[in-house]
């Protein structure tokens, strides 16, 4: 029997070799590792830390309470990736502009984007949250700092992306395009080690994941979208199951490994965001890529996020994210209910 324990270095010098591929992207994804590593370590002692949980009293770009943490794994993933040379932009849920990288460091040919600490409400009461990252090649000529124009790129241009969920155990599922596979950190050699490779989400699901409290406030074809998978007359028929952790992340991750549905779709709960809650660049556009990979489907219910020309950093997008055949289903529906 083959026990060789494959480390998630040994994993993307592998990639490398089959792929092609510069080591510059091994780099930022070994960096984006040892920040990930820190984090982990932190959130796993965030409850024995009093001066790192509760708030700071200040306010990000969302208009979100920032939570201790957050600012320290935005900070973590920045210094990990700012010195290497081979990035040339970043910008992050935590920050209002783009990052640029000190003048001191080399710029190099990607851009890497990331909601440092998604869920971050859950912080404190012990439930999984994560992080969540996308990487591109930058599109402006090389050499200088990168611009706006490399940020705003669709996500069918995504080089990789991939997302951690700090819970029972700490898991990184990342994909460069050929495949999507998933690690556990063994924290007794503090290594991520390949635990779910070549992971494919079933066509259909049985569970639903939505914030039923903003029923209300959807379209009438969300609403009869959800009637439907809580009736005996769709196609499982009986109910689908209802999951929902508030964690994008940790209910992506699920349904990523059991199959099923995530929404988050547009509504009129508020005024300023009738799009939805979760952002294009950092949270639809890297699950979008990794639930493709993995056979699943994402769209708003009218298009396909990896389609949409970004124009602005934190914009806003409806997320339907999961099975390919019931994101297709909340699609048919969401058309014909307009
Ligand atoms: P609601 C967490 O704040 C987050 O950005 C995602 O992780 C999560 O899916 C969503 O918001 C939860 O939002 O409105 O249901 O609390």
């Amino acid at each position: 029997m083959n026990n060789t324990i494959i480390s998630f270095d040994r994993h993307i010098m592998d990639e490398q070799r089959r792929y092609g591929g510069r080591g510059d992207f091994s780099v930022i994804l070994s960096q984006i590792i040892f920040a990930a590593k820190v984090v982990a370590a932190q959130v796993a002692h965030a409850g024995l830390i009093e001066d790192i949980l509760g708030r700071t009293g200040n306010k990000n770009v969302q208009g979100e309470e920032v939570q201790k943490l957050d600012v320290y794994a935005n900070n973590m993933f920045i210094n990990a990736l700012n010195y290497i040379g081979k990035v040339c932009v970043m910008a992050s849920e935590e920050d209002p502009d783009m990052i640029m990288i000190p003048e001191e460091y080399p710029k190099g040919e990607y851009v890497v984007m990331f909601d440092p600490l998604d869920g971050s409400t859950n912080i404190d009461v012990n439930i999984s949250i994560g992080t969540i990252f996308s990487i591109y090649r930058r599109v402006t000529q090389t050499g200088g700092d990168g611009t706006l124009e490399d940020c705003l790129q669709p996500g069918k241009k995504l080089f990789g992306a991939g997302y951690i969920v700090y819970g029972s155990s700490t898991i990184l599922v990342y994909s460069t395009g050929n495949g999507v596979n998933g690690f556990i950190l063994d924290p007794s050699v503090g290594e991520f080690v390949l635990a779910h490779p070549n992971i494919t989400i079933p066509p259909r699901g049985t569970i639903y994941s939505t914030n039923e409290g903003n029923y209300p406030y959807w379209k009438p074809g969300t609403r009869t979208y959800i009637d439907h998978l809580k009736s005996e007359t769709n196609i499982l028929k009986k109910p689908y199951t209802s999951r929902y952790v508030g964690s994008l992340v940790a209910d992506f991750h699920r349904n990523l490994l059991k199959g099923g549905i995530f929404l988050y779709p547009e509504d009129t709960k508020d005024p300023k965001k009738p799009t939805g809650k979760l952002r294009l660049l950092y949270e639809a556009n890297p699950l979008a890529f990794i639930a493709e990979q993995a056979g699943g489907a994402a769209s708003t219910g009218y298009e396909r996020i990896m389609d949409i020309q970004p124009t602005a950093l934190h914009q806003r997008v409806p997320l339907i994210l999961g099975s390919r055949d019931d994101v297709k289903e909340y699609e048919d529906f969401a058309r014909k209910n307009l």
